[in-house]
């Protein structure tokens, strides 16, 4: 009987953007840990440690820390903390992305200059800082980095706004950061999902709910997608098996971005 190859094992993975028991991330994190990876969790406040750290204990999260991104001592704090406990990274999740409320619904062209800056300060930027503090982290010749990004950065949506212009400017910061991290034999890689109902999908994008039905309707496997199947192209891209693989955008979406409407 062909043993089991543990993908991951004793990989040290640090995951931004665990918010809850629906959040992608944590799809992410627990498929991590079911192939052997070491876990590390950030919170962005304390409303949501309540709901992580009892998260953080399911998978037997060695690291739990706070970390709102807009704070760099946060950033910084994380990354020391990291450094003192294990002395090294094998793998980085970013699942992080904000917009304003107000930005998600009506034109685009109305955006405020602070719900652009925001928007991409938050979702957008913060994938270059924590790929910058991560970097000394990573062992010669290896590291993954992974983000989530959404067709909306690739074709205008209805109500997503200034979160696609956030995911464009993302996808295109994969590639460069992709460029520059190569040499080291870090890869960079994106996984764009298609809608999944979490909290701050549901509650943040204006007719969520149509996208769901457009995409189970339209997509050539006629189902939806979820934190599961997320968590298993991750770890294929955190894993060796996708040793040559980096500046992708890597599409989980039930094939709904290669049908024409
Ligand atoms: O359909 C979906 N849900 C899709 C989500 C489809 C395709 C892509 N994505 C992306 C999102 O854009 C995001 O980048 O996946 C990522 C995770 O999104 P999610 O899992 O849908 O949302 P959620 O569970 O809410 O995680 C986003 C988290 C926030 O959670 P809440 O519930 O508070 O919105 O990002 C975190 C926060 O935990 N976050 C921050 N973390 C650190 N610093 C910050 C911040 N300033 N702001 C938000």
């Amino acid at each position: 009987m062909a043993v089991r190859q543990e993908l991951l094992a004793d990989r040290r993975a640090l995951v931004f953007g665990v918010a809850n028991e629906r959040s992608i991330a944590w799809g992410i994190t627990r498929a991590l840990r079911r192939h052997g990876a070491r876990i590390a969790l950030t919170y962005l406040n304390d409303v949501l440690e309540r709901r992580v750290r009892p998260l953080g204990e399911e998978v037997g999260a060695e690291l739990v820390l706070p970390c709102d991104v807009v704070e760099e001592g946060q950033v910084r704090a994380v990354f020391d903390e990291v450094r003192r406990e294990w002395g090294g990274l094998d793998v980085l999740v970013h699942s992080i992305a904000y917009a304003p409320r107000e930005d998600l619904e009506g034109r685009f062209v109305d955006t405020s200059r602070e719900g652009f800056l925001k928007a991409l300060r938050i979702s957008t930027y913060s994938l270059v800082e924590l790929a910058r503090a991560a970097e000394p982290l990573f062992p010669d010749g290896g590291g993954s980095i992974v983000t989530l990004t959404y067709y909306g950065a690739e074709k205008a949506i209805p109500n997503y706004n200034v979160m696609g212009v956030a995911k464009a400017a993302l996808e295109a910061s994969v590639r460069y950061l992709a460029m520059d991290l190569g040499p080291r034999g870090i890869r960079v890689n994106a996984i764009s999902a298609g809608p999944i109902r979490t909290l701050a999908a549901a509650g943040g994008v204006r007719g969520f709910r149509t996208l769901l039905g457009i995409v189970e309707e339209r997509a050539p496997l006629h189902r939806g997608v979820t934190t599961d199947d997320v968590g298993g192209a991750a770890v294929f891209l955190c894993s060796d098996l996708g040793a040559a693989v980096t500046g992708e955008v890597l599409h989980v979406d039930s094939g709904f971005n290669v049908v024409g409407l």
